[in-house]
């Protein structure tokens, strides 16, 4: 069995018609949708057993606890994390991006150089644009070559004795490129520079093992793998979380707190300040069981096989152009791609007339967006409940449209 044949009916959405068609949604990679058991975990939560955590001696309140405290174990054996207080959960990738941009770089002196990349989104840009603007940083990037891959060989020549950050995506957004982690962390390191990984687009379709990766932060968002919004994973080596001065204040992060100063509480909770995401935190925990049934190989497998058809499918239209590494190369689970004559914004319309749900646009990568030459693109990008036939659908509505012009 395909695995979309076991996927489909979890998801209640799918049952929905757009635009007088049934919906073919190609848009997971700026949100996935949701299977029946993360919804239903979530208002479970709220029909039985909410309560504040860590504070509360009462039934609900140790119930409530327990679920959020049992998200991060789960998660922690999700990516290979060694212990759990490695594991913070914050707002979202955007979140643990800023929240490790204010940290890593509160330290650092002028003329310390941060290096990012490229084909960075804008949450692992501008975070760093500000903290280097507060510490009179230099901000430098590593180009993409024509291929749509890191540029290694520009990588070395721009790390420096000075450099104390590298900060750069798994799975480009865009390009689908699957960037070599342990390779550039192994360079970075040789540097003496602390590395920050972005795996929002690489949590959903790749088994993650942290001891493998060799990068010291790894950050994703559980809404684009089947969880809910409003949460996020920090992964951070236990040493380097040590290292690190919390940013942000407020309750639960502290031990004993004085008017004048306070002691921080011990890892994880000194960077969860304030009421946590609770019911989110069941919502992950469904998320990840649903995940782990799959099995992460297969899901990965079932995805880059309906790329690697979009690929082709695209590819083979005139007047089509597709954006990233050939199809040969391993991909991430994105196609962007651009219809001659059409603006992207008119591309994701007119699929959308038809039930078909891509996003358009940037992408929230606009320097990579001026590295292409381009204003912006369309976007498919696929999750474990599409189907081969919703692939066929788009490549033939994307076909119709160019005999349109
Ligand atoms: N990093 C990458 C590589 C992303 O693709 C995204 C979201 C983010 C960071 C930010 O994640 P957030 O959960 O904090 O918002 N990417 C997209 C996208 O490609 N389309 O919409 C959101």
């Amino acid at each position: 069995m395909r695995l979309h044949e076991i996927t489909r009916g979890d998801f209640p959405v799918l049952g929905r018609v757009v635009n007088g068609h049934p919906l073919v949604y190609l848009d997971s990679a700026a949100s996935s949708q949701k299977p029946r058991t993360v919804i239903e975990a979530m208002s479970q939560y709220y029909a039985r057993s909410h309560a504040n955590v860590h504070r509360s001696i009462h039934t609900l309140g140790e119930e409530a606890t327990e679920l959020y405290e049992g998200a991060r174990d789960r998660v922690q054996r999700f990516i290979g994390a060694q212990s759990r207080e490695e594991v913070v959960l914050t707002r979202g990738t955007t979140d643990g991006l800023n929240l490790l941009a204010d940290a890593l770089c509160a330290g650092l002196a002028p003329g310390d150089e941060v290096l990012i990349t490229e084909m960075e989104h804008h949450s692992n840009i501008i975070p760093w644009q500000l903290a280097a603007r507060r510490q009179r940083l230099a901000l430098r990037a590593v180009p993409v070559t024509g291929s749509g891959l890191l540029d290694l060989d520009a990588l070395d020549r721009l790390l420096s004795a000075r450099t104390r950050v590298v900060a750069f995506t798994h799975v480009s957004n865009v390009l689908g490129t699957i960037n070599p982690v342990a390779e550039v962390c192994a360079r970075a390191r040789r540097a003496g520079a602390v590395t920050v990984v972005d795996g929002a687009q690489a949590a959903p379709h790749l088994a993650l093992d942290m001891s493998l990766l060799g990068c010291d932060f790894y950050v994703f968002s559980p809404h684009k793998m089947l969880g809910p919004t409003g949460i996020g994973v920090l992964w951070g080596r236990r040493e380097r979380l040590e290292a690190l001065e919390p940013t942000r204040g407020g309750g639960e992060m502290i031990k004993e707190v004085w008017l004048d100063r306070a002691q921080w509480n011990d890892l994880p909770w000194r960077f969860e300040p304030g009421t946590p995401p609770i019911a989110e935190a069941v919502g992950l925990t469904a998320a990840v069981e649903y995940l782990e049934k799959l099995g992460m190989d297969r899901v990965g497998e079932h995805e880059r096989a309906l790329t690697r058809q979009a690929l082709a499918g695209l590819a083979a239209l005139p007047g089509v152009r597709v954006f990233g590494p050939p199809a040969s190369v391993s991909r991430g689970a994105v196609v962007a791609f651009a219809v001659e004559g059409l603006h992207p914004h008119d591309v994701a319309a007119l699929l959308d007339a038809e039930g078909i749900a891509v996003r358009a646009g940037h992408h929230c990568a606009m320097p990579l967006m001026h590295r292409l030459g381009v204003v912006g693109t369309a976007r498919a990008s696929f999750s474990v409940f599409n189907a081969p036939d919703e692939i066929d659908h788009l490549v033939r509505t994307v076909a119709d449209l160019r005999s349109v012009l």
